[in-house]
């Protein structure tokens, strides 16, 4: 019996150039052709959160300590987000999207996934509809983006990184594999610095040194994330565009088979757990500024202790050390305890994310 055709997707990757950056250039002439950073002053973050092409080319990037970028570069324009500002301009760029489909999954104000395999106005062609949207998005908010077609969502939004500024990639199935041979291991989505580290440790330094490896060989070295990525560099990613999905903690948690009685178990299983959102952050290529300590006692009785940071974290390591100071205030040292959880929250990829979140519900 014959199989049903398998129906190959048209996925569209959307994410602005310089985002917060670029609305200030455009929002004050001054700033035009010059390196601006914004969010740099030292009474918020004291970090930049964005930074305009003109300032990357002396090496200042997104979450870079302000002093570090002045040192690199002492013309650097500082200027204050305006996150009102690019709240509207977000909301005026998925409002473009909806003009072709419902099926929308914005990864953050600036960025969003669409599958445009049928769509609203009957299009064939994704590249015409992703170079509409370019050009919708450039008459409508007078800034650009960069677009990424390919039949998955991987593959889309590696495209979309790949022409910045003001590109449009298109990674037709046929070219789908022999693209991801070639393509670095460290310029993987989902790859982060701490994972293509181990990867280098191993000979892995592009796609084609990772297919070399087995499914089972891979998740013996990367756990379950092995299966992902034996699937990501044969171009299998089935994941489906899931409209108002958007992330908001980075966790891990364990139930125990029999109650932990004394500290030595529960530090040793945090231990391990932080180790887990360790991982987790890194293949989502973030960190956050929220701990979260989770603990549910033999009677079922749950409690959350959390604290929020100034500076940003990832390692478990400083996991941990957030998660030792929480611990003091729950009665773990008294009670029997069933189930552990860590997690991280305000995550910096979320940042807006959450704006974004904010933002649904004020307009629901
Ligand atoms: N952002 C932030 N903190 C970070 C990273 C980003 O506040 N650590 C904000 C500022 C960015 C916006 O999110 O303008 C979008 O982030 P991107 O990673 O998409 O970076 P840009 O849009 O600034 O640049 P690119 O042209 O490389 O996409
Ligand atoms: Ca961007
Ligand atoms: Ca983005």
């Amino acid at each position: 019996m014959a199989l049903p055709p398998v129906q190959i997707r048209k996925i569209i990757h959307v994410d602005m150039d310089a985002f917060f950056a670029s609305v200030e250039q455009r929002d004050n002439p001054d700033l035009r052709g010059k390196p601006v950073g914004v969010g740099g002053s030292p009474s918020q973050r004291g970090v930049i959160a964005a930074a305009s092409y003109e300032a990357r080319q002396f090496g200042v990037h997104s979450a870079m300590p302000s002093r570090t970028a002045v040192q690199r570069c002492p013309h650097l324009v500082l200027v204050r987000p305006r996150f009102d500002v690019y709240r509207d301009v977000s909301e005026q760029i998925r409002e473009i999207f909806f003009r072709y489909t419902d099926l929308v999954e914005p990864l953050s104000l600036d960025e969003a996934y669409l599958d445009v395999t049928e769509n609203k106005r009957g299009m064939p062609s994704a590249t015409l509809i992703a170079r509409e949207i370019k050009e919708s998005i450039q008459k409508e908010t007078n800034l650009t983006a960069s677009a990424g077609i390919s039949i998955n969502k991987f593959l889309a939004k590696t495209a979309s990184g790949i022409n910045k500024p003001d590109g449009l990639t298109l990674i037709p199935p046929e070219k789908a594999e022999a693209f991801i041979e070639k393509l670095a291991i460290e310029d993987f989505y989902g790859i982060g610095k701490v994972t293509a580290q181990k990867m280098h440790s191993y000979g892995i330094y592009s796609g084609a040194d990772l297919k070399k490896l087995s499914e089972v060989e891979l998740i013996k070295k990367f756990g379950k994330t092995g299966s992902y990525y034996f699937r990501i560099v044969r171009a299998i990613d089935d994941r489906p565009v899931e409209p108002n999905r958007i992330p908001k903690s980075i966790g891990a948690e364990e139930s125990f088979a029999e109650d932990l009685a004394d500290r030595y178990s529960m530090v040793a299983a945090l231990e391990e757990l932080a180790q887990t959102v360790e991982r987790r952050l890194d293949k989502s290529g973030t960190g956050g500024r929220t701990v979260t300590l989770k603990v549910k006692y033999g009677d079922y009785q749950q409690v959350t202790r959390s604290k929020t940071l100034t500076e940003s974290i990832k390692s478990a390591q400083d996991i941990m050390k957030v998660v030792q100071t929480l611990m003091t205030s729950t009665e773990i040292e008294q009670r029997n305890v069933r189930l552990l959880g860590v997690q991280v929250s305000s995550l910096d990829c979320d940042r807006e994310e959450q704006d974004y979140v904010q933002l649904t519900i004020e307009f629901a």
